[in-house]
């Protein structure tokens, strides 16, 4: 049997193309490449839900040259029908006769492909370049074990950990590079929320927007969340990008909506209150603090009463990235 070693550098190539999927889609970011006698006859990645999955495209890339091949997958063929599929029978109607695989599927509905080929007689090997192709994929395999969405909850403060000074002034405490910096996050996420308080008193667009602000690339959904209506002229509800209005409070209820919706991670920004009500339900799985080097000493807290009394009752994170965006830093902690 051939040495996984191998195997890594055609599957190096599957995670090349599969990285050119859409990041923040409802599905994971998978490539494929199919070997014949060393050589790649087949290329595919996926390019969002609803489209083929990878290794269709690969076959239908290599045509007949896929018989006896070698097909590497970043992500293990999915053994279900869902919107395509299932990947095993389209690898094993073509005649395949080895399939090499980085991460295993952790979606329920999905997995089980390596078995599925093992009984129709192809060889398989999994594992190979698993940490890579995980790493491609990292909310989207949280969202579908945890049936939620990945929550980022991304906030702004001075020094001393406020959003506004005392008479409610609160715009560019930080600095451009900062707020320049916010665009990328929203582009790396399934949707972005805010609380209708926020839409109210900001306006926000909430849309990914380049240095020029124009609105490019695949947008993430807009989520207002409560009661209060808004203004048919609110900006959120612009055609730049979809919007949904969630007119309940309670956390757990919106991430299962958005979750059926197909959106993997969100992003909570604005609203004080809205990103310490999932704090409070135990729904954060990472901070993004922006801090400006600018000291109040009076205003408004950045982050609303979390109902820790006494410090043993406080979460604690781990530090996962710091960057400096000239004099402004950004923190990034996941859930301990
Ligand atoms: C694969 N190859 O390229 C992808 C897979 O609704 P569907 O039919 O698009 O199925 C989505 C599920 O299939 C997704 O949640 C994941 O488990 C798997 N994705 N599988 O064999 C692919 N994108
Ligand atoms: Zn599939």
């Amino acid at each position: 049997m051939q040495h996984p070693s191998a195997f890594e550098q055609p599957m190096r190539a599957a995670l090349e193309l599969a990285a050119r999927g859409p990041v923040a889609d409802a599905n994971p970011r998978v490539g494929c490449v199919i070997v014949r006698d060393q050589a790649v006859v087949g290329r595919g990645w996926h390019a969002g839900a609803g489209t083929p999955h990878a290794e269709v495209v690969a076959l239908a890339d290599a045509g007949e040259l896929a018989r006896g091949a070698t097909a590497y997958v970043t992500l293990e063929p999915c053994a279900h029908q869902g919107r395509t599929g299932p990947c095993t029978a389209a690898l094993s109607a073509a005649g395949v006769s080895r399939v090499v695989y980085a991460q295993e599927d952790p979606n329920p509905v999905a997995q089980g492909g390596a078995a599925v080929l093992r009984d129709r007689g192809i060889e398989v090997h999994g594992g190979v370049l698993a940490a890579e192709a995980a790493a491609l994929n990292e909310t989207w395999s949280f969202a579908v074990t945890h049936e939620r969405p990945w929550v980022v909850w991304k906030f702004a403060m001075t020094l001393d950990g406020r959003s506004a000074a005392a008479d409610g002034t609160s715009q560019w405490i930080s600095n451009p590079e900062s707020r320049a910096e916010v665009h990328e996050l929203r582009a790396r996420v399934g949707a972005v929320m805010v609380g209708t308080g926020t839409a109210l008193a900001d306006d926000p667009q909430l849309t990914a927007r380049s240095a020029a602000g124009a609105v490019t690339g695949p947008q993430p959904l807009r989520v207002v969340v409560g009661e209060r209506e808004l203004p048919a002229a609110a900006r959120v509800l612009d055609d730049a990008a979809p919007t949904v209005h969630l007119r309940t409070h309670e956390p757990e209820v919106v991430l299962e909506d958005l979750h059926a919706r197909g959106v993997r991670s969100v992003l909570l920004e604005g609203g004080a209150t809205l990103g310490a009500a999932f704090q409070r339900a135990g729904l954060v799985d990472e901070v993004v603090v922006y801090v400006a080097p600018v000291l109040l000493g009076s205003g408004t807290a950045a982050v609303a009463d979390l109902g820790v009394h006494t410090l043993s009752d406080a979460a604690h994170w781990t530090l996962h990235d710091i960057r400096r965006l000239a004099d402004d830093v950004r923190l990034t902690y996941r859930r301990k």
